[in-house]
């Protein structure tokens, strides 16, 4: 499968959202938004969420890139059990950085987090969201980037909880000092210690493309389309082992994917680069309708916002 990165974006169409809030409860999966926060709010109301019935999920990248990153986190810290994330490669660049095991490069966008008086609060909920979310009842799986072809959702379960222990607990920082690297490139169950979390670190947060053999090609965004050569999408891998489920991610600005078929198994692509000029999409999971919104990555001050409080609905560190 060859996959020309720049020519399938131009070449997408979603459907626009006519009929925006139809009632009842909704289910929104959000691509990431990177502190794209007042876009965040007027897809928001154009959806006419009601965060008292309706639930959002986010693909991750909540952060870094955009203009408003702190408000953001706020904001979604705020909706409390309304809201689920992801964890990003740039969700984990901030805790990396507030660590000290991470620089801040120049065109990174977080140091307003790391200078908030409310830094550690945010950051302390930002380390308890999961890896993985799955939901039986609504049939659909969320990760921020790939799974590796070996991988059920069994397996990718297991893995998540491992990482989402080590972050979640005393000592979380090591992992950042130990996680740069692309080995090792494939799955083997017996992989351990630093080897292992830093195997199943770049699975859900940097994945992009595998070999045919199954190993991970973490270098194939460097060489752009030309990876298509060598690589496939890790979506696009034989036998890949998560193959049944209905897989809703970010990460790949780039990619567009047809979706599935209303109701079978694939994968729903969700990034649709918004903090670089593109748009951001939504996708409802009870009726798989998309909608879409063109970014405009404007700062909003946060007094103007009235959707919540974030000290009126303490979140609930998940498990
Ligand atoms: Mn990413």
């Amino acid at each position: 499968m060859h996959v020309d990165e720049e020519k399938l974006e131009s070449e997408r169409e979603l459907p626009q959202g006519e009929g925006f809030g139809e009632g009842g409860a909704s289910t929104y999966a959000i691509g990431d938004v990177q502190g794209c926060f007042d876009d965040l709010l007027r897809l928001l109301e154009k959806l006419d969420f009601d965060p008292d019935v309706d639930r959002l999920w986010f693909t991750g990248d909540l952060v870094n890139k955009g203009p408003n990153s702190l408000e953001l986190l706020r904001f979604v810290r705020g909706l409390g059990s309304a809201a689920i994330s992801v964890l990003g490669n740039h969700d984990l660049h901030l805790l990396a950085a507030a660590a000290g095991a991470e620089e801040i490069r120049t065109k990174d966008t977080i140091a307003e987090i790391l200078d908030a008086p409310d830094c550690e609060e945010l950051l302390f909920w930002l380390r308890h969201q999961p890896l993985l979310h799955h939901s039986e009842h609504l049939g659909f799986t969320m990760i921020h980037a790939g799974l590796p072809p070996q991988w059920d959702l069994a397996k990718a379960q297991q893995c998540a909880r491992e990482l989402e222990t080590v972050l979640q607990n005393f000592g979380y920082e090591d992992l950042f000092r130990h996680m740069a690297g692309d080995e090792p490139l494939r799955w083997r169950d017996d992989l351990d210690g630093w080897e292992r979390l830093r195997f199943i670190t770049n699975c859900f947060t940097q994945l992009r493309w595998c070999d045919r053999s199954g190993r991970l090609d973490l270098q194939g965004k460097r060489r752009g389309a030309a990876a298509g050569k060598r690589s496939r999408p890790w979506f696009a891998i034989q036998s890949r082992a998560s193959s049944p489920l209905r897989i809703l991610f970010g990460h790949w600005a780039k990619l567009a994917v047809a979706p599935p078929t209303k109701g079978t198994a694939g994968v729903i692509a969700l990034d649709t680069g918004c903090a670089n000029g593109g748009h951001f999409t939504a996708f409802r999971l009870e009726d798989w309708r998309y909608f879409s919104l063109r970014c405009r990555n404007e700062a909003v001050p946060w007094p103007s916002l009235t959707t919540t409080d974030p000290d009126a609905s303490p979140d609930e560190p998940s498990s």
